[in-house]
């Protein structure tokens, strides 16, 4: 199929300055700290604060410090001391064990009883003084305070009469790099890996802190450092001691280190003639690893895993099933407290003719049969990170095992790092969806802070987006992406539009027109994407390998599943996928009402209608069009919308 109409939103987006204004490029992030540009404001700003007092000693309490300090210089323009005793306006950074003379012990019991990471905000009274204090039960909630101050002050928020109260909702907010050994990235947009293996362990990049900084800034606390497709070599010593030194350095910003593990690896490094997860050498094996990690880095999060899965190996090559495969490696690091995060992106052509339905049928016949530090991680949609897609029927389907959820920051399949696609749209409709699990109000971003099921633990991740470009994502645009995922993680009941007003503020503007317009493009931007390349529900259409153009009519010799033809269905009839009751039947894998919903053609919503349906060429459509005409009219509105982006901007 002939391509020339993929280059029209392409052109109208790449007029946009790569750079933000004046010298800087883009290495900040939201972290610039620029002044105060309402001149009232930034007076009362100076007026409110004198001192900072932080009197804990760890590294986090020092990165802390530093932060608030740069902070303040940049956003006041006035530098703040740090002194031992409130003063009036003061700053006062607080834990029960670094300031036991000034925390209040009902702030203590409020604290005790909150999530690992929360903290408050207030403006209050010690000595006859005023000051703001921040205070946590660890420096780690403090450092979320002080970034949450300096997010107010950065967005220009009234801080005189502070009282904030924050916790996170869900407890492991992960960011997954897809990063190989050999410095490349899988699905990556903005250069080579953070990570310069060759350097370490002996030196550590400073961008490691700056990148560690950055997360704690939005919350994000973990970090798996290697591809999922993983090498085995990931495991030998000489890369563990080079892990631990990422660990070290992300550690003061509360960042735990993961590693993708691969779950061949024994037989791989030729130590043992097998993997099989029953094989008790093999279970030795995987406890004297955990042993030997835990020794390097004592606070080492856990293995993520994808097993039988596109090539990799996993427990099904020894006849075993995905429970006694992640039982094995889970027990192995439950006596150091570590997880397992075994996913569930399995598609294996015997389980089902329409692959969207195998993860399904392959994982919930197993729920209850993991161990408890074991979680399924889940991809958002129950194909593969596309534009739109439904919500993966797996979650409300597991009560009995912690499921994570899995988003992909990178745009892999969303334009890369060339089109402007603010994501936080696309994860709020998948967050907000209501599984109907148990009964109305089901939503996923129940099932994933764990409330719906009472699970205590509880798992986001991203598949990172970042590289060793200056600017980060390589695209300023894309940091918004990375910003949105850390916030959401923190509180998937953030509104998408607060998050990309904030993001504006902190990196472009506060002034008013310019965060008008550039938010209005970000909301807008994933809806036109899915306008000018896949509408109406379409999916799977993205030429081979690159998954960057359309290319409806692709067939890949090596996997039907991998043809973007197996998924258009097109024909003298019509377009679309039926998997309704007549088709593959996948719309009963959902909770009622869901299931009838999808398969009625006039109930299902437009938006998934090719989702479910082979929808004739003529079908009527809600707006009186023939489904062709409104097919047409979906592409042409999405390169409109993109042409108004770049007026907009
Ligand atoms: C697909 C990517 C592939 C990943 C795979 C995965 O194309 O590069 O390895 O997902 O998630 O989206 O394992």
């Amino acid at each position: 199929m002939s391509k020339w109409w993929w280059s029209l939103p392409v052109l109208g987006l790449s007029l946009l300055s790569p750079l933000p204004a004046g010298a800087e490029d883009g290495y900040k992030l939201w972290l610039r700290y620029a002044r105060v540009e309402d001149p009232v404001l930034l007076k009362a700003y100076q007026a409110a604060f004198s001192s900072i007092v932080v009197q804990g000693k760890t590294e986090t309490d020092q990165v802390l410090l530093k932060e608030l300090q740069q902070g303040f210089r940049g956003l006041l323009g006035k530098s703040l001391p740090n002194s031992d005793q409130p003063q009036e306006g003061s700053l006062l950074v607080e834990t029960p064990q670094s300031s036991p003379h000034f925390f209040p012990p009902q702030w203590d019991r409020e604290l005790q009883g909150m999530a690992e990471g929360s903290y408050v905000i207030r403006s209050i009274e010690v000595n006859g003084h005023h000051v703001t204090a921040i205070a946590s039960e660890s420096p780690v909630g403090c450092l979320y305070g002080a970034f949450h101050l300096l997010r107010l002050l950065g967005t220009q928020q009234p801080v005189d009469n502070l009282d904030l109260s924050e916790s996170p909702k869900v407890k492991r907010r992960v960011l997954d790099h897809w990063d190989n050994l050999d410095g490349t990235i899988e699905r990556g947009y903005a250069g080579k890996s953070l990570w310069k293996w060759q350097e370490l362990p002996g030196q550590v990049d400073d961008r490691i802190r700056d990148y560690g900084r950055a997360c704690a800034s939005i919350g994000i606390n973990g970090a798996v450092l290697n591809n999922v497709n993983a090498n085995p070599q990931i495991l030998t010593s000489a890369y563990l001691a080079k892990a631990a030194a990422l660990a070290g350095a992300l550690r003061p910003y509360g960042m735990k280190v993961y590693l993708s593990a691969n779950f061949g690896t024994p037989k791989a490094l030729k130590d043992l003639p097998t993997a099989d997860p029953l094989d008790p050498a093999v279970a030795a094996w995987w406890k004297a690893k955990a042993d030997e990690i835990y020794k390097l880095i004592p606070d080492f999060g856990g293995f993520l895993v994808k097993a039988n899965s596109e090539g990799q190996p996993g427990p099904n090559d020894y006849g075993r099933s995905h429970d006694q495969g992640a039982n094995m490696l889970a027990r192995a690091l439950a006596p150091h407290g570590g997880i397992v995060m075994w996913r569930a992106f399995v598609y294996q052509d015997s389980v089902d003719k329409d692959r969207i339905k195998r993860a399904y049928k392959e994982f919930t016949p197993l729920d209850g049969k993991f161990d408890p530090n074991v979680f399924i991680q889940v991809k958002n949609g129950p194909l593969d990170f596309q534009p739109r897609e439904r919500f993966s029927p797996l979650f409300g389907a597991m009560p009995r095992t912690p499921l994570a959820a899995e988003l992909q920051v990178t745009q892999e399949y969303l334009g890369h790092s060339t089109h402007l696609v603010y994501l936080g749209t696309l994860w709020k409709e998948f967050l907000d969806s209501d599984t109907y699990a148990k009964g109305k109000g089901s939503q996923v971003e129940k099932v994933v802070t764990g409330e719906l099921d009472g699970q205590k633990d509880s798992l986001i991740a991203g598949v990172a987006n970042t590289g060793d470009d200056r600017n980060w994502c390589g695209h300023p645009f894309a940091a918004a992406n990375w910003y949105a995922f850390g916030r959401l993680a923190w509180d998937p009941s953030l509104a998408s539009e607060d998050i990309a007003g904030e993001w504006t503020r902190l990196t472009w503007s506060n002034d008013a027109e310019a965060v008008t317009s550039i938010v209005s493009m970000m909301m807008a931007s994933r809806e036109a994407y899915v306008d000018y390349t896949c509408p109406l529900g379409l999916n799977g259409v993205f030429e081979k390998d690159l998954h960057y153009a359309p290319d409806p009519g692709m067939v890949d010799p090596r996997r039907e599943d991998w043809s973007a033809a197996y998924y258009s269905r097109a024909d003298t009839e019509g377009l679309g996928f039926d998997r309704t009751r007549k088709g593959s039947d996948a719309v009963d894998q959902y909770h009622k009402p869901l299931p009838d919903e999808f398969n009625s053609l006039s109930k299902c919503p437009e938006k998934f209608l090719l989702w479910f349906h082979h929808v004739p060429w003529d079908q009527k459509m809600k707006s009186g069009n023939s489904f062709w005409v409104e097919l047409c009219g979906r592409y042409s509105q999405g390169v409109r919308e993109a042409g108004q982006q770049k007026d907009q901007w």
